[in-house]
């Protein structure tokens, strides 16, 4: 039986989780791929996409504050305990769609990747069902003009990676945004390689407050760096040539480049190498997807 292949597309409150679907799904479906989007965040309220199940059908963020008193964080949670309870609706809705390529958009609140258990359990029941899945976890780039802010970006990721324990994309989101609380001060691979961060300490303002906290810095910095696992894309979702490279990203960490090829391309060997090892045998057959994607929308300046 074929596996089921998808994204599970996570990160803080505001990251462009939704966007990014709503974009990748309208990119692979230029490409040929059968997509299905589901949404998982019981606060999303305006969809920008086709969504082909919504969590909001199973119970509201608005439902559980208003009848157990609680706040938006401990509403959320509760709204994903209970689906983690209730995890035969969420099969029976899957199982409906069998043959789709899927994209799971996520709720934005750290802890629920970091510390709280449903969406992992969520995750591990899906691998029970047979998904190859990715998690694609989005930062927003501009908090790369501050490097305290940087550090504590790399240790969520760190954090996320470790706890979810998925293939996993990070991704520095809404790249077109960089510069706009300051200029950098590093080129930009310096953040998506995280190679030498010792650099990045010494970019820390030299204040009382951050003299205080030197030494934990440092210690975080050697941490990150010591794992070695946290490295970012870049994305910019209104450019093709971005979400195409963060696809090709994806379809190497969740393995579709080598079970999930389209139907009709099937033992199309250089579809399988190109995607496989990276270079552009596809080339030709991208450019034409991208004239397709998008069409009709603004491009940017
Ligand atoms: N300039 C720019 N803006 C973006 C990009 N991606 C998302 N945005 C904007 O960022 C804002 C938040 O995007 P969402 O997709 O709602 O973010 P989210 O992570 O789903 O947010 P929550 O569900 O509330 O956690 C929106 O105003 C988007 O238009 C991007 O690549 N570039
Ligand atoms: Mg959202």
């Amino acid at each position: 039986m074929m596996p089921s292949f998808g994204q599970i597309v996570i990160g803080p409150p505001g990251s462009g989780k939704s966007t990014f679907c709503a974009g990748m799904c309208e990119f692979l479906t230029s490409l040929g791929r059968k997509v299905a989007v589901i949404n998982l965040d019981p606060a999303n309220e305006i969809l920008y996409y086709k969504c082909s199940v919504d969590i909001s059908t199973l119970i509201t963020l608005d439902d559980v504050m208003e009848n157990l008193k609680l706040g938006p964080n401990g509403g959320l949670i509760y709204c994903i305990e209970y689906l983690e309870k209730n995890i035969d609706w969420l099969e029976s809705k899957l199982k409906e769609l069998k043959g789709h390529y899927f994209l799971f958009d996520c709720p934005g609140q750290v802890e629920l990747y970091t510390h709280h258990q449903s969406v992992r359990n969520v995750v591990r029941q899906l691998e029970k069902w047979d998904f190859r899945l990715a998690a694609v976890h989005l930062v927003d780039a501009h908090h790369c003009s501050d490097p305290t802010k940087f550090i504590s970006v790399l240790l969520t990721s760190l954090s996320t990676m470790i706890h979810i324990e998925l293939p996993h994309v990070n991704v520095l989101s809404k790249i077109d945004l960089v510069e706009q609380y300051g200029k950098l001060a590093f080129n930009l691979d310096f953040y998506t390689e995280v190679l030498d961060l010792n650099f990045l300490l010494e970019h820390i303002k030299d204040d009382p407050f951050s003299q205080k906290y030197k030494k934990l810095n440092e210690a975080l910095v050697s941490l990150v760096e010591d794992y070695g696992l946290v490295s970012f894309k870049t994305l910019d979702v209104q450019s093709k040539e971005s979400m195409y490279q963060v696809m090709k990203s994806i379809d190497q960490a969740n393995g579709y480049v080598f079970g999930g090829v389209e139907e009709d391309n099937r033992g199309n060997f250089s579809q399988l190498m190109s995607s496989a090892v990276g270079t552009d045998f596809e080339f030709f057959r991208t450019a034409a997807v991208q004239e397709k994607y998008m069409v009709g929308k603004d491009e940017k300046p």
